[in-house]
């Protein structure tokens, strides 16, 4: 219907305020992206409102082969979940979210649609940034009540990934859905991400939804968040999802959905190797599984070798030898009390503010400010 005009406006901006963060990269997108060449660069400097910044995408191969080399050549053999998210993963792992097992999205989703107006009135702040953003779906929910809040004047979303196509995407939808939303995408990791961004003059609603903070083991955590709330302002507020503790078998029936979307967004880590370190997994050759480890409190998830074989290497120039039934660890996702969350946010500096949870408990959005020493 109005694709043409969705294009034009939807090129590259930098707000004022936060300028100085995001040096000008009009030519990015026209060279990654053929489809919109001619109109970023046609396109008036006042109307643009999306710029896309990569950290180190010239690291990137290089990460890869040195978590390769010291996860899988190692044992016990692991993964970080990070590479599950190419342009496939991303994809999987949104099918996974529309499964029937997997409850946590569709409960973060209906909690946030309960207190979006709660919350917006709270923290005030016509500025999100949000880590892991991914298809912003459920940050939607925020962005039209942030919208709502300040009568449709401008505000802002600066979103951080590490998919660029489901960045540029989310940009383009949100963009068509929000005309006085202004965005800055940041394709890279959390930590480097947070590390560039400006001192804000407004207050800043900070967001780690989704749960994403349970891949992350507790000393980590505690880095991630410590790093997120040094950045904070005493006016700013910091939202997170976290799934809590439940019955072991809704748990692992959520990470080993009767549709097999999470088995294939499990095994496509594989097909990631594949295609950037020129391996030869052999899908067929692997099987899915997850396990609630209660002591832990994370599931595990697991890639298992159902045979004796051997997988080559090219780029790394190494042969690995999987036993039957040999592991790899491929994601953890820790599971919170209301204890464990009050304890990670304490050790972070960070205090809660509100703490919504549904009628079951199987989920909490933390609302969280910056500690006063
Ligand atoms: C994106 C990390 C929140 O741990 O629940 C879903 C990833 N893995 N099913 C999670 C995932 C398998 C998800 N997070």
């Amino acid at each position: 219907m109005k694709s043409d005009a969705y294009y034009s406006i939807f090129t590259f901006h930098v707000m004022n305020n936060i300028a100085h963060f995001l040096p000008s990269l009009d030519s990015v997108q026209a060279q990654c992206y053929p489809e919109f060449q001619g109109i970023s660069m046609d396109t008036p400097t006042l109307n643009k409102r999306f710029h896309l910044r990569q950290l180190s995408s010239q690291d990137k191969l290089a990460m890869l082969r040195q978590d390769v080399k010291l996860g899988l050549i190692e044992r016990p053999r692991s993964l970080p979940p990070k590479y599950f998210y190419d342009e496939i993963g991303s994809k999987l792992f949104d099918s996974i979210c529309k499964t029937h097992d997997y409850y946590p999205t569709r409960t973060e989703l209906a909690l946030l649609q309960k207190h979006a107006n709660e919350i917006v009135a709270l923290v005030n702040s016509n500025t999100c940034v949000e880590l892991g953003a991914g298809t912003s779906a459920k940050s939607e929910v925020l962005l039209s009540e942030i919208s709502a809040h300040f009568n449709k004047s401008k505000f802002n979303y600066i979103s951080i990934d590490v998919c660029e196509e489901v960045l540029v995407e989310t940009a383009a939808r949100l963009q068509n859905n929000f005309e006085n939303l202004f965005i800055q995408s940041i394709v890279g990791e959390y930590v480097p991400s947070i590390q560039v961004l400006p001192n804000f003059d407004d207050p800043v609603l900070f967001m780690f939804i989704g749960s994403s903070i349970g891949n992350f083991t507790e000393q980590e955590s505690i880095d991630l968040l410590s790093n997120v709330a040094k950045k904070m302002t005493f006016d700013d507020h910091f939202l997170i999802g976290m799934d809590r503790v439940k019955d072991k078998n809704v748990l692992e029936q959520a990470y080993d959905d009767r549709e097999g979307v999470t088995a294939k967004f499990n095994l496509n880590v594989l097909t990631v190797l594949n295609k950037d370190l020129g391996a030869n997994f052999n899908l067929d050759n692997f099987s899915h599984e997850a396990v609630y480890n209660e002591d832990e409190q994370q599931i595990e998830m697991y890639l298992i070798s159902n045979s004796d074989q051997q997988v080559h290497i090219v780029d790394l120039n190494e042969t690995l030898h999987f036993e039957r039934g040999e592991k790899i660890l491929t994601e953890i996702s820790r599971k919170y009390s209301k204890a464990s969350i009050h304890r990670l946010l304490g050790k972070s500096g960070l205090v809660e503010v509100k703490h919504y949870e549904p009628d079951n408990k199987y989920f909490s959005i933390v609302l969280a400010k910056r500690k006063k020493e």
